[in-house]
This record gives structure tokens, sequence and C-alpha cells, in this order.
């Protein structure tokens, strides 16, 4: 099974997606996502200059010896271009794999080690009544566990808080600025979720993304303000790539937290796996080196009882999305999957066999990944330059987003 082809397409239906298709001497074609919100066009030219060139004649069964070629053959490892850009092809890969066994992918990875995957829809609003309604909304479309965001008085305009589709990036020549106070938002959040609960009850999950505002201090203590509440999770509550700000944040509150969104390897989760300083790991599996290399993060946390919570906001393409829910279904460990619907235009460009009923969502019985990608509906979306916000604080200092 000798690769043929392997073509990058970009194509933005809501938003923009980065796909590689390669197609084997056979007739099979396998699908992966490297799409990188606000870095797009960077992956394009690493995949289709220093890749794509070096897969055609390659046999697309050897997976592992294909991402150590790419990994290693680089000699400039890991980054979220690189990594996004192997994650591609080992994706595409297990997807013809899984196609030329007959199989759907999960099969592959050990099959299901479940019926359905627990998911997590976004509900968010600028006040309380606003933010119920959303909630129950959520509720009525099955989700049965939520993350919960709101505006802050005080501040315009902050993440996380959309009316209707959630898309962060806009589709702008340069990045709109969102402003920030971490003290006014540390006064704020404990009385939401006093709110939440007394209106919902103490049965549903509930999660909250901090998006690495916080300094280790200021964490810590909205982790123990929020005790009482009983989340599911405290999402990046520092900025990530300070792996001991969590040791500090893990003395003080046991609200259970997760991270990694923008890791790329298992490196970047050394400290805090192996010190068992977070309970769920965030990576997608778009941006860390595709299945191959999540797997291995995952199985190495799955010895120190962390659960996956892989990342599945509208920036990760279907064919992102499927990959995600083929490794969850099988693995052990897994915890929760992020998921919020992509648009109609999308739907209309990769078409999905994946199902998601009464709050579980399921790969699917396709053979392969179980996503077809449309070229000629892709070519009507060309790319539109988009970027995600940037931060301020109040006296104009850039801070995290
Ligand atoms: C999440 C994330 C997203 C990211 C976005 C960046 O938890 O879903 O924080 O909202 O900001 O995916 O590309
Ligand atoms: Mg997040």
């Amino acid at each position: 099974m000798i690769i043929e082809s392997a073509e990058v397409v970009v194509t933005s239906p809501d938003r923009n997606f980065v796909t590689l298709r390669v197609t084997t001497d056979d007739g099979l074609v396998g699908l992966g996502d490297a799409t990188l919100n606000g870095r797009e066009q960077s992956v394009v030219a690493y995949l289709a200059e220093h890749v794509a060139p070096l897969l055609i004649g390659r046999d697309a069964h050897r997976i592992e010896d294909t991402w150590q070629f790419l990994y290693r053959g680089a000699y400039w490892r890991r980054g979220p271009v690189t990594m996004a850009a192997i994650a591609a092809v080992d994706v595409a890969l297990w997807d013809i794999k899984a196609q030329a066994a007959g199989m759907p992918l999960y099969q592959l990875l050990g099959g299901a080690s479940r019926s359905g995957l627990l998911a997590y829809g976004h509900a968010s609003g600028p006040d309380l009544p606003s933010l119920f309604e959303e909630i129950r909304r959520l509720r009525g479309d099955g989700y049965r566990a939520i993350r919960v965001q709101t505006s802050v008085p005080g501040l315009d305009k902050i993440y996380g808080i959309s009316t209707g589709h959630y898309e962060p990036a806009g589709r702008v020549p340069a990045p709109v600025e969102e402003d920030w106070d971490s003290r006014s938002y540390l006064r704020h959040m404990p009385g939401v979720f006093e709110a939440v609960r007394a209106e919902f009850g103490p049965e549903l999950p509930l999660l909250h993304d901090v998006h690495h505002r916080l300094t280790p201090i200021q964490a810590a203590r909205l982790g123990k303000a929020l005790e009482p509440y009983d989340l599911f999770w405290l999402e990046d509550c520092t900025p990530a790539e300070d792996q001991e700000a969590l040791r500090l944040v893990r003395q003080h509150t046991t609200t259970p937290l997760a991270i990694g969104e923008v890791f790329n390897t298992v490196h970047d989760y050394r400290t805090l796996i192996a010190d068992r300083l977070i309970d769920y790991v965030r990576s997608a599996v778009t941006h860390t080196g595709g299945i191959t290399h999540l797997k291995r993060i995952l199985e190495y946390a799955g010895q120190y009882g962390i659960r996956s919570g892989i990342h599945g906001p509208t920036d990760i393409s279907p064919v992102g999305m499927a990959a995600s829910l083929h490794l969850g279904l099988a693995l052990h460990n897994f915890g929760i999957q992020e998921y919020m619907k992509h648009g109609a235009r999308t739907d209309e460009v990769f078409q999905q066999s994946f199902t998601f009923v009464d709050g579980l969502l399921h790969p699917g019985s396709q053979p392969g990944l179980g996503v077809r990608l449309d070229l000629s509906s892709a070519k009507k979306y060309p790319y539109q330059t988009a970027y995600l916000p940037i931060n301020r604080l109040k006296d104009g200092t850039v801070h995290d987003w």
C-alpha cells in the first residue's frame, strides 16, 4: 500500500480548516486534521513544502516508522506547527489502515472500552438569567455535563462568552482586543457557581475554563473558593508552560485540575503527570502528533490515575474530532470529551458518521475514521484571514489570553 499523493486542502466553510488528504496506490483516501487556529498557513507551508513530498512512495502501513521519520528526522523537534503537521499524517495513515482492515479505527486501537463518550458543551451568558437559559438549552440537546462561563462586571469583552455559535477566532485582519482584571474575576466567579448549583442541583457535572489568566496563588484561591460547588474540573488556571505553578495550586485545593490544550508532546506533561499535579489531559489529537503520540501520553497518564479530557472546540475539524472519538472509545482512562457542533457549511464539506445521542458521542461503525471530505464543496470556501483575540489589562499591559 504505497502513498501516491498527499494534498493539503484549506477550506473555510464556517472557519478555517487545514486537512491532509493522503491517497494510496490501491485507491484508499485517508484524512488528517492540521488546523492550528489563527496560524493555519504556517502548517500548510510545513506540510506542503517539507512533509508531503517525503510521503510519496512510502508504505502507508508503516505508521510508527513514519511518525519517527517525521519527528526525529526533522532534527528540529516539537512545537505546535511541527506536531500539527505530524498529527495530520499520522491520523491519515490510521484512517487508511483501518479502511484497509475494513474496521472502524477504534477496533485497531484495542476495541471499544465503553458504549459512548461523555461529552461536555459550552454554556455562557452575560448574566445569570441568560446563562441559565443556555444551560437549559444544552440539557435539552442531551448534554450531561456543562462548561460554565460568564461575563465579569466592569469588563467589556472576555473569553468564552458568546451568543449562539461559539467561535473565538474572528475573520479579522488583526487580533481583536479583549480586557481583563483578575481581582474582579475572582470576586465574581464563586457567586456564579453558587447560583448555578442552587438552580440546577448537585448532580450536573460543571466545568470552568480560566484560560491561563491567574497567578499560581490566585488560582489556588479560586480552586479553594469553588470547592463547595464540586467542579468536574478547573481548566488552564495558570499559564500552561509553567508546570511548577500547578504544584502550588495543588497544595491548596482539591478542585480537579485540567490543562494541556496548548501542549504538543509528552514532555510538556512530564512533571504534571509524574508528580500527579493534574487530573485531566486536555491535548487534542490534532495538536499533539496524532493518535500515535496522544495515545502514548494518555497511557502514561493512566498509570497515575489521570484521565483524558480531549480538546474539542470548533477549531478541531470534524476529522480531528473523529480521531479523538476513536481514541477515546478505545482508551481505558477516558474521562470526558469536549464537543460543540460545527456549522452547517462545515457539515456539508466534511460528511461525518459520528453520533451524539443522549449526551454520549460515538464514532460510528464505518471503516476508518468515518469522515469524507467533499472536495468540490471545500473549494467553494477559500481561506480567510482570521485571528484569535489578545487580552489587555486595564492599564494596557498585554496579558495571557
Ligand atoms: C477550550 C479552548 C478553546 C480555545 C480555542 C483556541 O477549552 O475549548 O480554551 O476555546 O481557546 O480552541 O484555538
Ligand atoms: Mg480551554
